[in-house]
């Protein structure tokens, strides 16, 4: 048989070992900031300022040296890159840190869903334009020139994610699909396991079980570093076999 075509969905617990909050563990970034302040539309039209700080904080530690992609997403660039069939990794996290590991033309691989931290849009003319500074209520968009509607590209509760119709035509075709590092806890996201069950062989790896464990054929829990390049070498190995078989 081909190799099916792969999905891989990534969340904030592989980039936990590169030093950046997940969301939802203890110490992660809900417990010190509420939803409803800094991840609402709602939030922004009523204090704009508090949602730049959350993010100008986020954004300006992206540049922290000790801050680099870790062995996890390096192994996913290697499978999705040497993935015989079809292969799209969509990402939840909003860093940069899938997109240092895959350069280039190796970027079509790459679909981060629920926005871009190094990306800023303007309310006023809806550019998206690459942003590494600091955000302020008065930032005029470099496109228009307007002050005051430059908001960080991110998807916010209730916003609609990004690149849905290219995720769901990978859905369609997809044969394995991977999560990685998320709690399954926010939709749609969530419901790409449900929606793929009994047509895609599904694989889930992440620190503990997450909300939607029992719907995986197959988990294994631990830090994403140790069993993420473990579980793609076997599956590149997998694939490479079957691969010579057929020949
Ligand atoms: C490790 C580890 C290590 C730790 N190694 N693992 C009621 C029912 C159903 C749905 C809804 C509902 N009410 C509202 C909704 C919809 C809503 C939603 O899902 N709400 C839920 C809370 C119920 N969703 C939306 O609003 C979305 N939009 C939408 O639905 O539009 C409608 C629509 C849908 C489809 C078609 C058309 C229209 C938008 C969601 C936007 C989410 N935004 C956020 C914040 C913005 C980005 C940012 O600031 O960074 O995105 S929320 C936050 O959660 C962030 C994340 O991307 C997202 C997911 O979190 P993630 O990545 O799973 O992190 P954690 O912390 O939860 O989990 C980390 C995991 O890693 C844990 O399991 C750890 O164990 C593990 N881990 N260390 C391996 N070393």
């Amino acid at each position: 048989m081909p190799a099916p075509a792969l999905i891989v969905l990534t969340g904030a617990g592989i980039s936990a070992e590169s030093g950046l909050a997940t969301f939802r563990d203890p110490n992660g970034l809900w417990a010190r900031h509420r939803i409803e302040d800094v991840a609402t539309p709602e939030a922004f039209a009523r204090d704009p300022a508090r949602v730049h700080a959350f993010y100008n904080m986020r954004r300006a530690q992206l540049h922290e040296p000790a801050v680099q992609p870790n062995a996890a997403h390096h192994a996913l660039a290697r499978l999705v890159t040497a993935w015989p069939a079809p292969a799209l990794l969509v990402t939840q996290n909003v860093d940069d840190l899938h997109a240092r590991t895959l350069p280039g033309a190796a970027a079509r691989h790459l679909l981060p869903m629920h926005g871009e931290l190094r990306k800023a849009r303007c309310l006023h003319c809806g550019q998206v334009t690459a942003w590494d500074q600091d955000l302020s209520t008065q930032t005029p968009c470099p496109a228009c020139g307007k002050p005051g509607g430059m908001r960080p590209h991110i998807v916010w509760f209730g916003e609609t994610p990004l690149g849905l119709e290219r995720i769901e035509d990978a859905m369609a075709a997809c044969g394995m699909f991977l999560s990685v590092g998320t709690s399954g806890q926010v939709y749609p996201a969530a419901g790409f396991v449900a929606a793929l069950r009994g047509r895609a062989r599904t694989l889930e790896l992440n620190l503990e079980p997450s909300l939607g464990s029992h719907l995986f054929d197959a988990a294994e829990h631990g830090p994403a570093t140790t069993i993420v390049p473990a579980a793609v070498e076997r599956l590149l190995a997998e694939a490479e076999r079957e691969k010579k078989e057929e020949g």
